[in-house]
């Protein structure tokens, strides 16, 4: 069971009206409303604005039913990952049937990978239609954090938006958490667009500019769904990010400098193309290598998270504007602009996650798509979700809204990991999340390979010249050059039994190095 505390808040001047006002109640109280076995939307983006009392409340409840013998579980779909009080506690407690669109919580992996919970890896982009459309079957419960309900009901989102228009629209009850500790200044921040209809008379959305405003800052909530208000103190729990280590460093000069080849030629202008930046580490070692880079000036950003990278950049006057749906910032970084909000809210817009990742928006603007990769293959197709073909990561997240539809898709990687034993440049990916039509560009910390233009067999020589660490290149060239003597087609040779042995070696010997084995 989870070992955090309940907050204990009893202020209620962020609840002005007066209908919400009454139900005000506890995280236990509002949790006992729900019944075991429904569909609950939760919000919640990349550790921020997930709510952080209800959940655990509930995770409880299903804990103490379990014992007693009963199968308590419950469905949750949520914007991205979210934080421990949400999926650490309920998968803790053996609590979620199926999740879905996407998770990063070690204890939620755990279970996944031991087969002992379902779960859907969706486009982030794809979620909201996807319930609309009636594919995921009826909403059961929405349970939302706000920053404050207004005195009509209208509600101030928190540090992320998510799938909230979606959850509250379709659930039939919704459960608002109204958290103190999310800065009053996010008020104004948010562009929650309500002119989506559903096909066929769906219209273009009119955004052409990354910090356009095309919505409402307010979600609405009809208040006859309401069932209970609960009041929050808790902050948004963020993993730090690590110090961009030399591997990053070095991806993100290649990035950089191929960045610079493009204005050079004018292809892109020195302000570059909006930017989306993916998740983790090496994402975040790239926009700091952009701060120090004194070639490109006026940036804009259509992404998803804003992280600390981006709020650097947005300090130092080099990033005009950032549009996303969710901040996702260390816990410094987060402390720092929770102190200083509203100096930001002229230059961040925060959206629904299916404004934010949508393809015609994406592909109108010419997004500029950096997202890290598990392994490439020497064709060019990229796994970013599935270690060893079978056991998950996190999820395929935003990268394949951004991949398909934007302007250049790079995925990036250190040619390498742990320590060595795996080469993340591979004769066949074994998981496909984005085939070679949707990538562009594939670095790691040994070089670049442009793939535009290139035939399969052009492709392969690039990637293994340009990414491949050494100790992996001359097999790679190996099995690459009796692939084209032997395959059975040479369009894209490849030889179907070795193909995925380095994958078997590695699960069967801990390398994909050839050895005593
Ligand atoms: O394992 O944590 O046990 O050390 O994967 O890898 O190198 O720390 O890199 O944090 O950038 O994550 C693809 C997972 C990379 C991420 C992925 C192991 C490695 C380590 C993490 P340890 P790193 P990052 C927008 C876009 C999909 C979603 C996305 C991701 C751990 O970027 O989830 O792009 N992307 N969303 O050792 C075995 C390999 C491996 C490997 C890495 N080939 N084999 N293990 N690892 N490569 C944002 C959203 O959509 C929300």
């Amino acid at each position: 069971m989870a070992t955090f505390a309940l907050p204990s808040v009893t202020s209620t001047s962020r609840v002005l009206n007066s209908n919400l006002a009454s139900l005000i109640m506890s995280a236990d109280e509002a949790a006992a409303l729900i019944e075991f076995g429904t569909r609950i939307g939760m919000s919640g983006f990349t550790g921020s604005g997930y709510p952080k009392a209800v959940p655990l409340a509930l995770a409880r409840l299903i804990s103490d039913a379990n014992l007693r013998g009963q199968k308590a579980q419950v469905s949750i779909f949520t914007g991205a990952s979210t934080g421990p009080e949400l999926d650490g506690a309920l998968a803790r407690a053996g609590g979620i049937q199926l999740r879905l669109p996407y998770q990063s919580d070690p204890e939620t992996r755990k279970r996944i990978n031991a087969g002992e919970m379902e779960y859907m890896d969706i486009h982030l982009g794809h979620v909201a239609q996807y319930v609309e459309n009636g594919f995921l079957g009826k909403m059961d419960w929405a349970i939302i954090e706000v920053t404050a309900i207004l005195e009509d009901g209208r509600l101030v989102p928190s540090s992320s938006v998510g799938n909230n228009r979606t959850w509250i629209e379709q659930a039939e009850k919704v459960i608002i958490e109204v958290n103190a500790r999310q800065p009053a200044e996010l008020e104004g921040m948010h562009d929650i667009y309500y002119g989506m209809k559903p096909p066929p008379n769906r219209q273009p959305i009119p955004l052409v500019h990354p910090g356009q405003k095309i919505g409402t800052p307010y979600l609405h909530v009809p208040l006859e769904k309401v069932a209970a208000v609960v009041l929050t103190d808790s902050p948004d729990r963020n993993s730090p990010f690590k110090a961009p280590d030399i591997s990053s460093r070095q991806i993100a000069g290649h990035i950089l400098e191929f960045l610079g080849w493009e204005v050079k030629k004018g292809r892109i202008p020195a302000s570059l193309l909006p930017l989306q930046s993916g998740v983790g580490n090496i994402a975040n070692a790239v926009l700091f290598g952009l701060l120090e880079e004194t070639k490109f000036e006026d940036l804009t950003a259509y992404t998803e998270v804003i992280q600390d990278g981006m709020i650097e950049l947005l300090r130092s006057g080099k990033l005009t504007c950032a549009s996303a749906t969710a901040f996702s910032l260390g816990p410094e970084m987060l402390e720092k602009v929770n102190s200083e909000m509203a100096n930001y809210r002229d230059r961040i817009v925060l959206r629904p996650q299916e404004i934010s990742n949508h393809p015609e928006i994406i592909r109108r603007l010419g997004v500029i798509g950096m997202n890290g990769m598990i392994e490439a293959d020497i064709y060019g197709n990229v796994n970013s979700t599935h270690v060893m073909g079978s056991r998950i990561q996190n999820g395929i997240g935003g990268s394949g809204d951004f991949a398909r539809n934007g302007y250049l898709a790079i995925f990036m990687a250190p040619s390498t990991a742990q320590k060595g034993d795996i080469s993340t440049i591979v004769p066949m990916v074994s998981h496909v999340d984005h085939t070679e039509h949707d990538v562009d560009v594939v670095v790691t910390e040994q070089g670049l390979a442009d793939l535009r233009g290139l035939s399969p067999r052009q492709r392969a020589k690039v990637i293994i010249e340009n990414c491949a660490h050494p100790n992996y290149r001359s097999l790679l060239l190996d099995y690459q050059g009796r692939a084209e003597r032997l395959s059975f087609g040479k369009h894209t040779p490849h030889l179907l039994r070795e193909s995925l042995s380095w994958h078997e070696r590695y699960v069967r010997s801990g390398r994909m190095l050839p050895g005593e084995d």
